[in-house]
């Protein structure tokens, strides 16, 4: 597995508490995230991991075959070196505190039988002329991946590489030993010279369009924009006055800058459910002219009160951080941390949208690879493709919401759909599988699932959607797919986005923090009538949805899950939810023209949550008799309202069964370092909610 958990897992420990300072919630130790199954090469060293949560300090004795091995007492094991021999050992973890041990699943070990022969090495001090030996490397992945033919390895040595990887089918491309490679989209930018004040300039082709990024080191840089702030989530907005509308932003604090030819981002409306942008055709005192998409008004428009942020001009740039890049004369601007000359820092501006390109390709795998400033994509005739143990940061940039070309469902609401599926890592064709992975920073999705019969399983997706639409954490097309014990946090919009509702498997999960930059929304969430077949979202934790500031629409729903406008046949059983905003889960029956939602099964699930707005919801489903929520352990009432036939609702209580099969033992959400999240209240004895998280429900 892979190196960096090592340092995240300690992170993690650090940061479980559980009732952060009060002393009166002791928890025994419970596992939170169970070893995985790990396939290595021989001679290469297999990493095995544990998270856990509980009181005090935990102790971590890992065992082989379920003999303890010595000195092996972190919550990560790194094996030595292995031969066939150790091939099918199992390996597992007992996790102890003052108040009780437990011992996790087993994970199996299997140590694939690749021989010299079939392995190629790339170094960074390579040369693509070498024979590809351990002494005579390749100097690129792609000369490598293009060179040896299906059944061989590409095994890359400690380094940056700046390049699309084309690779052949049938291949595997790894870390040698586990070693750190990352495959960078970014490059070098060089040469700057002073221009005004502390703003230096360097001549760099980048992109014409609206994806261009600046890196400091890993540390993400802000196009220039006023209010200042650099936050991707808790945004500086500016606050739209008395006479804004939707084509004027009226406010007296605008700075005098003629804005004119600059972009304007808008977070606006009676219902802002979505972001949209603009560009500034006129300046003057405390008002800019501006043309936004037609269309959305009044739910997503300029209106007084709304919030927004002006960027991409020159005259912005005034606070160390901030650049700008004139396409016209490939020109990049740039106050660096601490005002210092660029040439002084690794400054580095986007080239590549792709690390690995695997349009068209059937089993390559990928493994413990890093990349930076780009993502993975595949297409729809890529198939059985394994990505195992990524490390992607900063995979999809982009600043705008255009006009799409087609409205096909004729909503004008084409802005939502923008990078909707064309962002993140995109699982697109059959068979394929990404796991073991952390995938952070996108302005789109986190992952952009496709096809069919795709598979995502134990992966991180966190700091997603910061552009505000519905790219969401996973954005689900694409039928018969599986998405089980991902940890999926912070997200601009959905966590979830159902767009295909055939045979789709979502369990294990444990998504929280959604719908930041949005309102009328949830963890999951499905619209607009969706017939789903054999759908089932279960065993889930859905907990914390939020706005990050109050405003227009605040009062909508911001759910655990919410089934949308005339959806229908959904299956949603075995879930905890709690500390939603409005409505854990939430069943909006018809609306805006929709035909009827109908056999919506909402049932044993636990709502440890005492707000009144942690109620379940069903509303406005005109047929509502074959709509059935029953059997879930809520602490308050259901509400069941403005729905003209009766619902079925039925043992909805504080002692009905909940999610009978949530217990101690179950995992939820991922399970390597950095996964780790707090668990929900319990129900008590007598029907109350502790005010104590505990890391694993039990009833
Ligand atoms: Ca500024």
């Amino acid at each position: 597995m892979r190196q960096w958990l090592l340092p995240l897992a300690l992170v993690a420990l650090l940061q479980i508490t559980g009732c952060g300072v009060t002393i009166s919630c002791l928890l025994a130790p419970s596992i939170t995230g169970q070893p995985t199954n790990q396939v290595v090469a021989v001679g290469q060293p297999a990493m095995f991991a544990v998270a856990a949560s509980g009181s005090g300090t935990l102790g971590y004795q890992w065992l082989k075959n379920g003999v303890a091995i010595s000195g092996a007492t972190a919550a990560s094991y790194v094996t030595p070196v292995t031969s066939s021999q150790d091939s099918g050992s199992s390996f597992s973890v007992t996790v102890s505190n003052s108040l009780g041990r437990l011992t996790s699943s087993p994970a199996t070990l299997t140590v694939s039988g690749s021989q010299p022969g079939n392995l190629r090495f790339v170094a960074p001090n390579g040369s693509d002329a070498n024979t590809g030996s351990i002494s005579q490397p390749f100097q690129t992945i792609q000369h490598c991946a293009t060179v040896v033919a299906e059944g061989w390895t590409c095994e890359v040595r400690a380094g940056t590489y700046r390049e699309t990887v084309t690779p052949n089918s049938g291949i595997t491309i790894a870390a040698y030993n586990l070693e750190a490679v990352v495959v960078d989209g970014t490059d070098p930018i060089t040469g700057w010279t002073l221009d005004h004040d502390s703003v230096y300039r360097a001549s760099a082709t980048l992109n014409p369009d609206d994806t261009n990024q600046i890196f400091v080191g890993s540390e993400m840089m802000t196009e220039a924009r006023w209010p200042n702030g650099d936050d991707l989530f808790h945004v500086n907005w500016a606050l739209a006055k008395s006479g804004t509308d939707s084509g004027h932003i009226v406010d007296s604090k605008l700075p005098s800058v003629n804005w004119t030819g600059a972009k304007v981002h808008l977070w606006s409306g009676t219902d802002p459910f979505g972001n949209e942008t603009g560009t500034v055709t006129a300046s003057s005192a405390g008002q800019i002219a501006i043309n936004i998409q037609a269309g959305t008004c009044p739910s997503i428009c300029p209106v007084a009160g709304g919030y927004y942020y002006i960027f991409g001009i020159l005259g912005a740039l005034d606070v160390e951080r901030e650049w700008f890049y004139d396409p016209t004369s490939t020109t990049v601007y740039f106050m660096a941390p601490g005002k210092v000359d660029p040439s002084t820092l690794d400054v580095r501006g986007k080239r590549r949208e792709y690390a690995f390109d695997l349009s068209g390709r059937t089993g390559v795998t990928i493994r413990n690879i890093a990349i930076f400033g780009s993502t993975i994509a595949t297409d729809q005739s890529s198939s059985n493709n394994v990505l195992d143990g990524i490390s992607a940061q900063y995979v999809s940039h982009f600043t705008t919401l255009p006009t799409a070309p087609s409205d096909p469902d004729g909503s004008g609401f084409t802005i939502l759909q923008v990078h909707v599926h064309d962002t993140g890592i995109i699982l697109n064709g059959t068979g394929n599988i990404l796991e073991n992975s952390a995938i952070a920073y996108s302005a789109g999705a986190g992952v952009a699932l496709e096809g069919n019969g795709n598979t995502v399983r134990n992966n991180l997706i966190y700091d997603i959607d910061y552009i505000g639409d519905y790219a969401s954490g996973i954005d689900l097309d694409g039928d018969d797919n599986t998405i089980q014990y991902n940890t999926v946090h912070d997200i601009g919009r959905q966590g979830l986005y159902v767009n295909a509702v055939a045979n789709q498997d979502v369990s294990y999960n444990n998504f929280f923090n959604a719908m930041m930059l949005s309102r009328d929304g949830a963890e999951i969430y499905a619209c607009c009538n969706q017939a789903a077949s054999g759908t089932r979202f279960h065993h889930n934790w859905l907990h914390d949805t939020q706005s990050l500031v109050s405003g227009p629409g605040d009062n909508l729903s911001l759910a655990g899950v919410y089934i949308d406008n005339g959806s229908s046949n959904f299956n949603i059983d075995q879930n905890v939810l709690w500390k939603n905003q409005a409505f854990n889960a939430f069943i909006n029956g018809a609306g805006n023209g929709f035909p009827n939602s109908y056999s919506n099964d909402i049932h044993n699930n636990t709502v440890p949550d005492k707000s009144s707005n942690g109620r379940i919801r069903v509303s406005y489903v005109f047929n509502c008799t074959a709509t059935q929520i029953s059997d879930n352990r809520v602490a308050v009432p259901v509400e069941d309202s403005n729905n003209p036939s009766a619902c079925v609702i039925t043992n909805n209580s504080s002692n009905a069964p909940g999610a009978t099969e949530m217990s101690t033992s179950t995992g939820v959400g991922c399970n390597f370092g950095g996964c780790s999240s707090e668990g929900p209240p319990a129900f008590q004895s007598g029907g109350s909610v502790s005010s104590c998280p505990v890391s694993v429900f039990a009833k």
